[in-house]
C-alpha cells in the first residue's frame, strides 16, 4: 500500500486541488446553491468508505463487510429524521436530481404527467425540462410566477392542474426567493388526485432550522440535496411516509442506482450531526437575515429584485430595469474578476437567452459560513453595485478586488 500524498503521485491534480482551496479561501462564494462544508465533512468524504460496495440497505446488503457502512448509513438516516421530522428517509441518491429520479421511478410510468414550475421562472432541469430525462420521459406542463408580483401564481397552478390532470405536481425551486405555500400546492394535487413532490434542495438547511416553512407532513415526497444550505456531504436525499418507503427504496436501488457512494453518505451523516447543534439554527437565521440585507442594499443602489425581496437565502436581480445594456453574463464575469462569484440567471419573462440571461442570482449560505453578518453583507452589496455599474472600469474593479481580498482575509475559511 502506498502512503504517498496526491502531490507525490500527481502534481498536476495536487496543483488543481490547492488552487481550488485557495480560490474558495480568496473569493466570496455567492452561488446560491453552494456552501463550504466543515473539515470534518471533508474528512468523512475522503475516507476509506470510498472503497466499499454496499448495494442494498442497512442490514440487507448484497455484499459482505458492510458493518461500518450500515452504521454510517443508519446514523445519517436517524439524524435526517430528527432534522426534518420525516417518517422514512433514503440517503443514497447521488444528487438532488437522482433523488427526484427516485421519486419519479417509484410513482410514475413513462408518459405520465408532471406539472412543475418553468425553469426560467425558478424551476429546475429535473422538474421536466425538455433537455432532461424528465422532459423526454414524461409529459410536462409548467406553471409560472405572476408577471407583476414575481410570486408563484397559485391560481394558475390550480387551473392548470384541473385542465392538465397531472400525475404529480412538483414544488420547491432553484431560483425562487419567496416562502412556498406548500398547503396550497397540496390542495391543487388533492383536487386532481396527483402526488405532490416538494424539492427543497436549496432550502434544506433553512427548513431543518425552522426558518422556512416545511413541506414534510404535507407533500407526499420531499427531496433535496445535502450540500447546499444544510452544509453536509455532497448528494441527495428523499423523505416520505412509510407507505411509500419500499417503492422509493427500490426505485433508488436497484431502480436508478447501483452501489451507494458510502463516503458521501458518511459526509451526510457528519453534516447532519453538525446541523443538529443549536448553532446551526443561528447560522440558518443569519443566512436569511443576510439575504434580506443584501437585497435591501441592492435595491438602495437601484437594482430590481424579482418579487421585490426575499424570504430565503437568495436574491434574484433583474438587470433589465436598472442596467438595460448589461447582461447577466457580463455582470457575472466582472464580479468574478473581483472575487465575487455568483451566477447569471434567467428571470421571469426572459428576453435574452439561457446562456446570456438578464439576471444574476446571489445567495448568502457561503458568506454566512465565513461569518458575515448583515453589515458585512451590505458592504458586499455595495461592492456588487460598484462593479455592475462600471463593469468595464479597470480601476474600479482593482479597488473592489482589494476590498474583497481584505474581507476574505478577515472572514477566514479553510486552513
Ligand atoms: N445547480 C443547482 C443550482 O445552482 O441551483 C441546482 O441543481
Amino acid at each position: 500500500m502506498s502512503y504517498d500524498t496526491v502531490r507525490d503521485v500527481d502534481p498536476a491534480v495536487a496543483d488543481a486541488l490547492e488552487g481550488e482551496r485557495e480560490r474558495q479561501n480568496d473569493t466570496l462564494a455567492m452561488i446560491a446553491s453552494e456552501n463550504h462544508v466543515s473539515e470534518a465533512v471533508l474528512e468523512a468524504q475522503g475516507s476509506e468508505l470510498t472503497n466499499k460496495y454496499a448495494e442494498g440497505y442497512p442490514g440487507e446488503r448484497y455484499y459482505a463487510g458492510c458493518e461500518y457502512a450500515d452504521e454510517v448509513e443508519t446514523l445519517a438516516i436517524e439524524r435526517a429524521k430528527e432534522l426534518w421530522g420525516a417518517e422514512h428517509v433514503n440517503v443514497q441518491p447521488h444528487s438532488g436530481t437522482q433523488a427526484n429520479m427516485g421519486v419519479y421511478l417509484a410513482m410514475l410510468d413513462p408518459g405520465d404527467r408532471i406539472l412543475s414550475l418553468e425553469l426560467e421562472h425558478g424551476g429546475h432541469l429535473s422538474h421536466g425540462h425538455p433537455a432532461n430525462f424528465t422532459g423526454k420521459t414524461y409529459e410536462v406542463e409548467q406553471y409560472h410566477v405572476d408577471a407583476e408580483t414575481g410570486y408563484i401564481d397559485y391560481e394558475e397552478l390550480h387551473e392548470q392542474a384541473e385542465a392538465f390532470q397531472p400525475d404529480i405536481i412538483v414544488s420547491g425551486y432553484s431560483a425562487y426567493p419567496r416562502d412556498i405555500e406548500w398547503e396550497e400546492i397540496q390542495r391543487a394535487a388533492d383536487a386532481v388526485d396527483a402526488y405532490h413532490l416538494a424539492d427543497i434542495a436549496h432550502i434544506t438547511g433553512l427548513v431543518a432550522a425552522g426558518v422556512h416553512s416545511s413541506p414534510v407532513g404535507i407533500a407526499d415526497f420531499v427531496t433535496g440535496s445535502t450540500h447546499k444550505t444544510i452544509r453536509a456531504g455532497r448528494g441527495g436525499i428523499i423523505m416520505c411516509d412509510e407507505e411509500y418507503a419500499d417503492a422509493v427504496d427500490s426505485a433508488v436501488f436497484p431502480g436508478g442506482q447501483g452501489g451507494p457512494l458510502m463516503h458521501n453518505v458518511a459526509g451526510k451523516a457528519v453534516g447532519f450531526e453538525e446541523a443538529l447543534e443549536p448553532e446551526f439554527d443561528e447560522y440558518a437565521r443569519q443566512v436569511v437575515d443576510n439575504a434580506v440585507a443584501l437585497g435591501e442594499q441592492l435595491q438602495d443602489h437601484g437594482f430590481s429584485l424579482v418579487s421585490g425581496g426575499t424570504d430565503n437565502h437568495l436574491v434574484l436581480v433583474d438587470l433589465r430595469d436598472s442596467h438595460p445594456d448589461t447582461t447577466g453574463k457580463e455582470a457575472e464575469a466582472a464580479l468574478e474578476e473581483v472575487g465575487i462569484v455568483l451566477n447569471a440567471n434567467t428571470v421571469p419573462g426572459e428576453t435574452r437567452s439561457a446562456f446570456n440571461p438578464s439576471g444574476i442570482r446571489a445567495g448568502t449560505p457561503g458568506i454566512t459560513t465565513r461569518g458575515f453578518d448583515e453589515e458585512a453583507t451590505r458592504e458586499v452589496a455595495d461592492l456588487i453595485a460598484r462593479v455592475v455599474d462600471d463593469h468595464d472600469d479597470e480601476d474600479v474593479k482593482a479597488e473592489v478586488a482589494d476590498r474583497v481580498a481584505e474581507l476574505t482575509d478577515e472572514f477566514t475559511l479553510y486552513e
